[in-house]
């Protein structure tokens, strides 16, 4: 079996790439990451040497890179994780999120469609459910709640969904969307609620909370992400969509006060800062779906997960000490650019 991993140097994309070497030996692991900002080689560099895992540098929106890959490789299954990420850095430009979310994933499909496909996966977002009331704890995102977009960032992520199902009607290309809520763990990058309050927290810098800290977000644990999108790219049925979610609803600021706690730092380095604009209330995915039809369940509980990921930083200063400074962005050249 052959996968072409997009998006596999960054946060989600790189826990996959690992949790699937690992499960499955005799499988083929290809990561396409354009390596922008959020992309970092530095955090596959325990895989690089594997012989079943190619690291290759391009970007998904470049049809004819794509192709090559695909007619060197000939992949089976494509699990679409790369994207432009963050909410806040789309409400500031959002030209690339449509760029890369949308014509990218095209792109991707467009290969799949040419070439041959036993599964293309797009990762996907509850974002694109908007968001929901804070005294309506009874309402959950289920995979029939409309698309009701908020920020530049979830609509693209909700045009490419659209997309997906435009060519699983049109053109019957194999295909499943999963849509999960907030991830954590190791290698998510520091501009993301948790991993930054813990940076900050550690070097003593203010720990920046947008409006009063009320909005909710349902958290889970990146690996157990990673086994539900394996599971749907081996057992899922094609043309549906899977919500995924850890049943892991928390308010911001107890977030940002867990980890002051946790690291033994004041709570005093809490600073209210301007409210993000258009900023979700809550978030909530309701996961019986993939719970009944596939046996997913969240086994990380948020109280071991977060002792997980402080631990992880801790132990791990040098990758996000590099990001911090900008220092990683010359690793590629520096470790891969006579390849
Ligand atoms: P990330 O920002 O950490 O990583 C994105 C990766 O995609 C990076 O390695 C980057 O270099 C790569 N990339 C960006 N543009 C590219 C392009 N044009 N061509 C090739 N590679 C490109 O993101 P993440 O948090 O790991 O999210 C992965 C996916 O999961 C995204 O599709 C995101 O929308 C979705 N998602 C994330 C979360 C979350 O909590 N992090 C929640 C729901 C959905
Ligand atoms: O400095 C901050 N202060 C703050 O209060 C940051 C970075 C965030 N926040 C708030 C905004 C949100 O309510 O914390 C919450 C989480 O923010 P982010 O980490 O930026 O995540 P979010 O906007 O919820 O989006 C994430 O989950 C859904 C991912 O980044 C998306 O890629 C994913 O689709």
């Amino acid at each position: 079996m052959t996968i072409i991993v997009t998006g596999g140097a960054g946060f989600i994309g790189s826990n996959f790439v690992f949790h699937m070497l690992k499960k499955y030996p005799d499988y083929r692991i290809i990561c396409l990451d354009k390596l922008t900002y959020a992309g970092n080689l530095s955090t596959l560099k325990s895989v690089m040497d594997n012989p079943n895992f190619r690291f290759v540098k391009a970007d998904i929106c470049d049809r004819e890179a794509v192709y090559k890959l695909f007619e060197e490789e000939h992949p089976d299954i494509v699990v679409n994780f790369a994207a432009e990420s963050h909410v806040d850095r789309s409400i500031e430009d959002p030209g690339i999120f449509l760029q890369t979310n949308i014509i990218g994933t095209a792109t991707m499909m467009d290969a799949c469609r040419k070439y041959g496909i036993k599964r293309y996966h797009q990762v996907s977002t509850d974002e694109v459910y908007g968001d929901l009331p804070l005294d309506r704890p009874d309402l959950l995102f289920t995979e029939e709640t409309p698309i009701h977009t908020s920020s530049p960032y979830s609509s693209s992520k909700a045009g490419a969904d659209l997309l997906v199902m435009a060519y699983y009607r049109t053109y019957g290309l194999p295909c499943t969307i999963s849509r999960c809520s907030n991830n954590y763990g190791p290698y998510h990058f520091p501009e993301k609620l948790i991993p930054l309050m813990i940076a900050n927290a550690l070097n003593d810098k203010p720990l920046p909370v947008y409006g009063e800290g009320k909005n909710v977000r349902d958290w889970l644990y990146v690996e157990d992400h990673c086994k539900a999108i394996d599971l749907i790219i081996h057992k899922g049925r094609v043309g549906e969509v899977y919500n995924i979610g850890g049943h892991n609803e928390m308010a911001n600021i107890d977030i940002v006060k867990l980890i002051c706690k946790e690291l033994g730092k004041p709570e005093s380095l809490i600073t209210y800062v301007k409210d993000r604009k258009g900023h979700d209330m809550r978030y909530a995915i309701d996961p019986t779906k993939i719970h009944n039809e596939l046996g997913w369940l969240p086994e990380t509980k948020f109280a071991d997960g977060i002792k997980k990921t402080i631990k992880w930083y801790l132990e791990n200063r040098e990758w996000w000490e590099e990001i911090v400074s900008g220092e990683y962005q010359n690793y590629y050249e520096k470790m891969y650019g006579n390849r």
